[in-house]
């Protein structure tokens, strides 16, 4: 999995507002509104204890205080812990923690120490994306490209499907493609298939792996992955929107999904 690098997090806040905005113009509702009913539930004061973890790569040096910015924007009351790793979970703990946030290089995870409830960032950050994909105002059907079938883009898929859209979706590793189309009854895409999309879910790690024979005039580019998966000219030839910022959706969605 491509890890987070300092620099994807430098002025999350501004990122956040600008995504908020597009979030807002081209579905009608901002992030929290998405939170709230796609989960049907609101933040209240829990408190959330974030551990840094020494595993692995090791800590990045503004994540924990990333998602201490994220949890206040929010309205919780969070904390990052003095130590790192299992004295750190311990600390969070014996300190009132609700919800535990914390990552190693595998899975990063949100875990409801009241309702035993647990997430991990792929599922939410795939599913929120997903979801803004799907409720773009000026989409002209139920058809939806997801690109990127690993485990971001898997439970997008699985939303939308479960949603009632016509689900096409492509990846260079053909058994996560059969496996997609196996269990979700997906349908397989390649660009030669000259079909166009309004509304696109992109979650590789790669980028330019939007090409302008997959989009239609107004189009929705919705995505977690970095670097960008739409190429600028492109972007700028079409008007694409784009929802597209490292951390604070899928945060927020594991925060709303855990409550
Ligand atoms: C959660 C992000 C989204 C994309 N890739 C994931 C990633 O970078 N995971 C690694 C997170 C490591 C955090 C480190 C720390 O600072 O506690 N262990
Ligand atoms: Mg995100």
């Amino acid at each position: 999995m491509a890890l987070l690098t300092q620099e994807d997090l430098e002025n999350l806040s501004m990122q956040l507002e600008e995504n908020d905005a597009v979030v807002s113009k081209v579905t009608g509702v901002d992030i929290k509104g998405i939170c709230e009913s796609l989960y049907g539930t609101k933040l209240g004061s829990e408190k959330v204890g974030i551990i840094p973890i020494t595993a692995g790569n090791g800590v990045i040096g503004n994540f924990a205080s990333s998602l201490l910015f994220i949890v206040e924007y929010f309205g919780l009351d969070g904390f990052i812990s003095e130590h790192p790793d299992v004295t750190g979970y311990y600390e969070a703990v014996s300190q009132g923690a609700d919800i535990i946030l914390m990552a190693d290089d595998h899975i990063f995870t949100a875990h409801n120490l009241r309702n035993e409830k647990i997430v991990s960032n792929h599922v939410a950050t795939g599913v929120i994306y997903a979801e803004i994909a799907s409720r773009f105002e000026d989409a002209t059907s139920k058809d939806i490209l997801v690109i990127g079938l690993g485990g971001v883009g898997y439970a997008g898929a699985k939303h939308l499907v479960k949603k009632g859209f016509n689900v096409f979706a492509c990846d260079p590793n053909k058994a996560f493609l059969e496996k997609a189309v196996d269990e979700l009854g997906i349908n397989p895409y390649c660009s030669d298939d000259r079909k166009r999309f309004s509304m696109v879910l992109e979650a590789t790690p790669n980028a330019d792996t939007i090409s302008e024979g997959m989009i239609e005039e107004r189009c929705l580019v919705s995505t977690p992955g970095i670097p960008c998966g739409l190429p600028s000219e492109v972007g700028k030839k079409y008007r694409v929107d784009l929802v597209m910022e490292p951390l604070v959706i899928g945060v927020a969605s594991m925060l709303y999904s855990v409550i």
